[in-house]
Order: structure tokens, then C-alpha cells, then sequence
């Protein structure tokens, strides 16, 4: 059925050569792994294998994520891995660290604004284009599933506040407190010197970005976060809008981003990077290109600060570059996480 499906890409008997060939690798990687591989169905494996291999600069279905997300492109990869779609696979991937008391930049546990609120912002894209997003949420932990909702069920794609609760409400999400003992504690802590500028950690962010490219070739992201630590109230940063935290451009590939909303906002960072993409870039020199436009425009705050960029193609090339070292991210192809280095400007 599968192997169906692909039969416009690649030649039946092509598959079925390749399937022989392909198994007997994986089977040999997989005994060197130690059986390390998520589930994947062995049709799709071996099609994957043969993307890879052709390229030599990646395949799909893949997801790719900020920081060491690697729980969360494992969940993405558990709907990617039985043919699932790209749009599923980064909610699902997106709602682990939303869920995490230990993730102090996502959902519950976040930290808390410098009044104590933990107020939340996400947007999503689906293969066509279609998108959604909440920002200044409170109180729903899982803020990506809103702004899902906002795309799917509202003729709208952005909702801030009050409005965005009272909607998660009326879908039937459950009211809850988000801060955290830990959290409570850290902010209380931060309250002794209430330094009145945003708490910017060059080395440690966890929002998450991801994105994804499913076995039919369909692209899909998401943005999640708590923003800025001990924020002003009512701040909203780039993660919930579209073209700054987050953009896909179903034709050509999709990127996210981490690091300050700030410096992402004023230049589009994400819709930058796509449209390098679009324009035949592969999706690390993409990120790079990126990543120095932010620079050029704004050298001051750009040499105090940590932005990184995760991207894909079409292709399921993919890449990652920062301003400052440090940042990492996860890629999950063929069933396996692995955390790379992204390069750094500085
Ligand atoms: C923001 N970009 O609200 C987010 C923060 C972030 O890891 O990425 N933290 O500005």
C-alpha cells in the first residue's frame, strides 16, 4: 500500500531491489545499535534508506528540532515512522516539552513572567499552508493543540488572550495552574534583584521548534514556548508569529526558531530563511545567510545574544546555525535521534 503510494517517485521494481539491499543494511546498522531504532514500518525503511543514500545530505520522513529535543522528534517520529503526517508529527513532537515540569522555556513548569504569570505562545503550518497560533495564553498547557485548533476550527490564525483561553476553554481544554514549585522558586529568586530587562541565557534555551517532512512529502512546523524568562506582562515574543518563530512554505521547506523573540521579530528571521531556501539554498547555508543578515542589521544586540535557526527542504536536506555557540539540535531520520552541533557565527 505504501510502497503504492510512492510508485510516481520511484519504479516499482527499483523498490524492490532496493528493499533487498536496504534490509540487509539496516538489519547490519540495527544489531550495531543494538535494536536502537524507533518503529518504522519496513516498507517505508527501506525507501527512506534509498533517499538517503541518493542524496547523501538527508531523506525522509525526518523531524528536526531545537536544543536536545530528542523525546520529542522521537514522538514526532512515532507518527512519521507508520507513514503518518508531517502536520500530527510536530504537535505531537511539540506537546512533550509543553508537558515537562523540567522544561523551564515550554508550557507547565515555564518560567513565569516578572508578576509570576506563565503566559504561553505557539503557532503551527500545515502542508498547505493553512496556520494557526495563540499567544499571551495562560492556563492550557498545551498551547500548540490550541493554536491547531485556531487553524482548524476558526476562520482566524491568530488569538491573544483572554480570547485564546475562553476558545481552548469552549474546545474542551482543561484550566490549569503552569507554574511550578521550581518555577515559583527561581522567579522568587530572580524577584531579589528584579533586574528589569529580559533574563537572556546565551547557552540554555529549550523553546522548541520543529519541523518535519513526512513519507508523502508534506511539510509541516511548529513553535512552542513560555518566551523569556521574567518577561514584562503581556509580552509576546517571536515564537507565535508566523515568519518570525515559525514559517513553511509547503512547496520549498520550513524552518524555526529559538533564542531572542526580539532580534527574530524585526527581521522575519524563519520567512528569511525559507525564502533561501526557495531560492535553491541548501537549508544550512540558508540558516547561515540567516543568521549574518541578523548581524549585519544588528551587530550590537546580535553579539550579546544567542538566535539559532533549524530548517528543512523538500528534499529533507536539512541544517542548523546560531549567533553564538552552544546551540545544538536534534535530528531524527531513518528512526534515529542524533543531537549535532549547529555552527555558529561568532
Ligand atoms: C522568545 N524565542 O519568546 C523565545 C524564547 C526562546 O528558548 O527561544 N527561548 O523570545
Amino acid at each position: 500500500m505504501l510502497a503504492a503510494s510512492f510508485a510516481h517517485l520511484i519504479e516499482l521494481s527499483e523498490i524492490k531491489n532496493y528493499c533487498k539491499m536496504a534490509s540487509r543494511r539496516n538489519f547490519i546498522r540495527q544489531a550495531l545499535l543494538g535494536g536502537g531504532l524507533l518503529p518504522f514500518s519496513e516498507s517505508l525503511r527501506s525507501q527512506v534508506a534509498r533517499f538517503a543514500a541518493d542524496s547523501g545530505r538527508g531523506g525522509y520522513p525526518l523531524a528536526v528540532a531545537t536544543w536536545n529535543n530528542q523525546k520529542a522528534t522521537s514522538a514526532a517520529w512515532e507518527v512519521l515512522g507508520r507513514g503518518g503526517r508531517a502536520l500530527d508529527a510536530v504537535e505531537a513532537g511539540a506537546r512533550v516539552p509543553e508537558a515537562d515540569p523540567n522544561d523551564t522555556s515550554v508550557g507547565y513548569g515555564g518560567f513565569p513572567d516578572r508578576d509570576g504569570n506563565v503566559t504561553l505562545d505557539a503557532c503551527i503550518m500545515d502542508e498547505y499552508g493553512n496556520a494557526g497560533a495563540v499567544c499571551f495564553l495562560q492556563e492550557i498547557m498545551h498551547a500548540i493543540s490550541v493554536a491547531r485548533r485556531v487553524m482548524e476550527k476558526t476562520p482566524h490564525v491568530l488569538l491573544a488572550g483572554k480570547g485564546a483561553l475562553d476558545f481552548a476553554l469552549s474546545e474542551g481544554f482543561v484550566r490549569q495552574n503552569l507554574l511550578t514549585e521550581e518555577a515559583r522558586k527561581a522567579w522568587e529568586k530572580w524577584k531579589e534583584t528584579s533586574l528589569y530587562k529580559p533574563v537572556i541565557n546565551i547557552e540554555r534555551h529549550d523553546t522548541i521548534g520543529i519541523v518535519a517532512l513526512d513519507a508523502n512529502q508534506r511539510l509541516a512546523g511548529a513553535c512552542t514556548t513560555s518566551g523569556m524568562a521574567f518577561k514584562m506582562h503581556g509580552r509576546v515574543g517571536d515564537s507565535p508569529i508566523l515568519g518570525a518563530g515559525m514559517y513553511n512554505d509547503p512547496e520549498y521547506g520550513a524552518a524555526a526558531s529559538t533564542g531572542l523573540g526580539e532580534l527574530v521579530l524585526k527581521t522575519l528571521g524563519s520567512f528569511l530563511l525559507v525564502e533561501e531556501i526557495r531560492r535553491g539554498r541548501h537549508p544550512q547555508k540558508a540558516a547561515e545567510m540567516t543568521v549574518k543578515r541578523i548581524a549585519e542589521r544588528y551587530p550590537q544586540l546580535a553579539r550579546e545574544n544567542q538566535v539559532g535557526f533549524v530548517a528543512i527542504d523538500r528534499k529533507g536536506r536539512y541544517g542548523g546555525f546560531a549567533l553564538q555557540p552552544g546551540f545544538n539540535y536534534t535530528v531524527c531520520i531513518e528512526g534515529r535521534n542524533q543531537v549535532l552541533e549547529g555552527g555558529s557565527l561568532y
